[in-house]
């Protein structure tokens, strides 16, 4: 699969690292004189832009939060006048305020080259056609995806999410080679494909999926019932967007777009810097953004980074599947539960009799918190003559509360009967904020 940028993407890691330490020391010094909250917790700091001399300097920099942007809401945290500010993009996330973030048009520039970068890896050529399933609007998935792909020049198929009846048309009438969604909405259009039985007429042979968590579970079913490859791509809005890092063909861990971001694994009680292989929060500074760029950003995604050569000559780290957020906590009868421990235990106890589709449900019943976890079962175990679901659900019972330490009531359901999602999946209904 080719590289987009080979110089870059290929750069030997003490060149990129220098490259890092001279765009760090040229942001810090910039959002010193442009950013006040920046300069404030400089100063808090007793620090001064001179301090900081490369990437081995930045652990002494101030930490920035999504609280930062809300505080700020919408323009206070730019860098840049706002005649300068091409577009906004606008996240709401799961809780609170909506979140708002500008580019320059040098910023939309070096957006474009690194989703470009990932549709190259995943083979998007410019006789490639994208059907684009991605929302399109404030959310940054559609649009910048889609950027990218005019960048290389293939045919771009803007059909946003939604409406599945016309994406199977599309797909299959226009002749889309790849797909780009999130991950849930790929598995929806697939399982439909399957009981349509349009597989045979489809031309895809590869997809690129991201914006939520997705397991290793999803993507093999994603392959299978799409026959293609199904890759990874990560971003978040603070940061950029989809492409902050990419999967390349070894499938293995993401490559962070190191040249604009510098990657941190940190404990999110202690603040600590980990080394790299540690799980642990992932930090980013951005050292090219202009509109609206961070220090230390604490993400709150629970990922590990790989340093380790990747057999497909990018230098680049990678850095591992997101598990999830560490503000997806929730706490249940005074215990702190991760929708992550739960999918990994439903994911132990797979073994072909349930599907990666589930939900979560927590509510509070006579002042007592409860925990239902729906799992659909798989059509294989729905046609079984012997049923064992009882004994599944037992099974998925006793190893939630031996990982959780508290009770939950599973509830093996029929197939399709959680309900799909065109974006992010909805994974845990929490009824007590209701
Ligand atoms: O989801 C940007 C994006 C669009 C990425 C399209 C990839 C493709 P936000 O809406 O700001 O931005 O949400 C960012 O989504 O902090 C992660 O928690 C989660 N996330 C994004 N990509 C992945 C991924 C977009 N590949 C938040 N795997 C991030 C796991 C992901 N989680």
């Amino acid at each position: 699969m080719a590289i987009y940028d080979p110089q870059i993407e290929t750069l030997p890691r003490e060149q990129l690292h220098k490259l890092q330490g001279e765009r760090l020391n040229w942001q810090v010094k910039r959002m010193y004189e442009r950013v006040p909250l920046f300069r404030e917790r400089m100063d808090e700091k007793g620090l001064s832009p001179e301090d900081i001399k490369g990437v081995e300097d930045l652990h002494k920099l101030p930490f920035s939060y999504k609280q930062d942007l809300r505080d700020h809401y919408p323009y206070g945290l730019f860098a840049e006048p706002m005649e300068n500010i091409k577009r906004v993009h606008a996240s709401s996330g799961t809780t609170g305020k909506q979140i708002v973030v500008g580019y320059t048009d040098g910023d939309l520039k070096r957006w474009e080259s690194c989703v470009a970068r990932s549709l190259s890896a995943i083979g998007v050529t410019s006789s490639s056609f994208v059907q684009n399933a991605f929302g399109y609007g404030f959310f940054t998935g559609g649009l910048g995806i889609h950027s990218a792909i005019e960048r290389i020049g293939a045919t771009t198929i803007p059909i946003s999410a939604g409406n599945t009846q016309r994406q199977l048309q599309t797909m299959i009438d226009f002749s889309a080679t790849h797909l780009a969604c999130t991950p849930s909405y790929a598995m929806f259009l697939a399982e439909t494909i399957e009981e349509k039985g349009l597989r045979d007429q489809l031309t895809l042979k590869a997809g690129v999926f991201g914006a939520e968590p997705w397991t290793e579970n999803m993507r093999q079913e994603i392959e299978n019932k799409l026959g293609i490859k199904a890759y990874d791509i990560y971003g978040l809005s603070e940061i950029m967007g989809p492409g902050v890092s990419y999967e390349c063909e070894e499938q293995s861990g993401m490559h962070i777009c190191e040249d604009h971001f510098i990657a941190e694994i940190i404990d999110p009680e202690t603040e600590e810097v980990l080394p790299y292989g540690a799980t642990g929060e992932l930090v980013f500074t951005t050292i090219t953004k202009e509109g609206f760029p961070v220090i230390r950003y604490r993400t709150r995604d629970i990922c590990t980074l790989n340093a380790k050569p990747c057999a497909c000559g990018r230098t680049h780290i990678r850095m591992g599947k997101p598990s999830g957020r560490s503000d997806d906590m929730m706490i249940i009868r005074g215990v702190n539960v991760f929708p992550s421990q739960i999918e990994e235990v439903l994911l132990k106890v797979s073994q072909g009799n349930i599907t990666p589709n589930y939900q979560i449900i927590v509510d509070r019943v006579n002042n007592t918190d409860t925990l239902d976890v729906l799992v659909e079962m798989s059509e294989a175990l729905f046609s079984d003559a012997v049923r064992s679901i009882e004994k599944i659900e037992k099974q998925i019972t006793n190893s939630l509360r031996s990982i959780l330490g508290i009770g939950a009531t599973v509830h093996l359901v029929n197939p399709k009967t959680i309900e799909r999602s065109e974006g992010k999946a909805k994974r845990v209904i929490d009824k007590r904020k209701l």
